[in-house]
């Protein structure tokens, strides 16, 4: 039987996307990074900003914080400028990649003076987390080496597992520890964390509040990615994901941009998975730079693009496609996956959105609104938020 977009309704409406506070500061290349008016100046800013995002779509009840470039005096009185604006305070993210003493790694370094620099900002980061009310610690390492030989592999990796565990006995009982992978950059021979495997491995000898983040883009061109998905899920070490899409290498660019037929194959997994079931572990965010176009409204066709493919990877006719992978249809279990990929769920969902109130169009409500043009006069003086600030 056909499912109806009014039975996918109340797992649509368990999704909710965290938005990253660095998505709307500068960003760019190494090449320049280009200001745009109205951008925010402090993470105050950034949080009103992702504030209007959801106010616009429901969607991004969250926000994550990236430390120090969020730093405060502050955190509760942080929390409690998002609650006034309807959001919360999410994912806290260490940063152990942009302090000179990290140069040769942070929590792999040969050094135990800066391997125990960098475990302290996990445990301060901790500290910031009970301030917030955050529950998960997400660990992105740009440990790696550029040379064969420069360092030793294995013992970087058992350097790895005693500052992880370390972190980890730190947790609070509500909080969990997320260890993303990148295969590369900034180091480009090896990293310490290049891929699910290596996650997956010390996360497991970690505990069961350790998990894998998966980042859509930061995979070698012609991954599977749903194939991992798939495994994460069915270890139960599937965290987070970081959303955003690629052309060529860690683009950070608007999820289902580049490749929406990814997503959607990625999201039937995630459903076929139990990613959407209620206590779910999987918890979703945005990890995207807005080089060139508005934050804001990249933002709002971020969280859209995301809800879109859900609906339609909801919409797989579950039984007719196990029927048909039991017999064989080749093709028919094609059909039915593909039949789903091609239904155009908008219509539904700007309905759905009109009904709770929200906007049938959030783009056209926010480009209507005049509110960048508002931000752009108000937000003079002082130094835009960029990437790294
Ligand atoms: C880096 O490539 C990772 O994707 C991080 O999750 C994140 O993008 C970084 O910490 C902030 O830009
Ligand atoms: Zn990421
Ligand atoms: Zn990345």
């Amino acid at each position: 039987m056909t499912t109806t977009f009014q039975a996918i309704v109340p797992t649509l409406e368990r999704q909710a996307i965290e938005l990253p506070s660095w998505a709307f500061g500068n960003s760019g290349t190494r090449f320049k990074v280009f200001g745009t008016p109205g951008t925010p100046r402090t993470p105050q800013e950034k949080i009103a900003d992702a504030a209007k995002v959801h106010e616009l779509t429901g969607l991004a009840p969250a926000v994550a914080l990236h430390v120090p470039w969020d730093a405060v005096d502050d955190f509760a009185a942080l929390g409690a400028h998002a609650d006034g604006l309807g959001v919360r305070l999410g994912t806290i993210n260490s940063n152990t990649f942009q302090d000179a003493d990290y140069k040769f790694g942070s929590l792999t370094h040969v050094d135990a003076a800066v391997r125990r620099k960098a475990i302290d900002h996990h445990l301060r980061c901790i500290e910031i987390m009970h301030e917030t009310g955050s529950t998960d610690l997400k660990i992105w390492l740009a440990d790696g080496t550029n040379y064969p030989g420069q360092g030793s592999l294995r013992s970087r990796q058992d350097r790895l597992a005693d500052s992880l565990a370390e972190i980890y006995a730190a947790l609070g009982e509500h909080q969990r520890l997320v260890l993303e992978y990148k295969f590369f950059e900034p180091a480009f021979y090896h990293t310490d964390v290049p891929d699910w495997g290596t996650s997956f491995v010390q996360v497991s000898a970690l505990g069961d509040r350790a998990f894998t983040c998966l980042d859509t883009g930061h995979h070698a061109p012609g991954t599977n990615i749903e194939f991992i998905v798939m495994q994460l899920l069915r270890l139960g070490k599937l965290g987070s994901f970081d959303f955003n899409s690629r052309f060529y290498a860690d683009d950070d660019l608007i999820v289902g941009a580049a490749d929406p037929f990814q997503l959607f194959r990625i999201l039937h997994e995630v459903v076929a998975g139990g990613g959407l079931d209620e206590g779910s572990p999987v918890r979703f965010m945005l990890d995207q730079c807005h080089n060139v176009e508005e934050k804001i409204p990249a933002q709002i066709r971020s969280v859209l693009n995301v809800q879109e493919m859900t609906a339609r990877a909801l919409l797989v006719d579950r039984a007719a496609l196990a029927t048909a992978q039991q017999e064989h249809d080749v093709l028919g279990a094609n059909d039915v996956l593909m039949d789903a990929f091609h239904t155009d769920v908008r219509p539904a969902l700007a309905e759905w959105r009109a009904a709770r109130g929200l906007p049938a169009d959030p783009l056209r409500a926010y480009a209507e609104s005049g509110h960048q043009r508002l931000l752009a006069e108000q937000r003079t003086g002082g130094a835009q938020a960029g990437w790294g600030a």
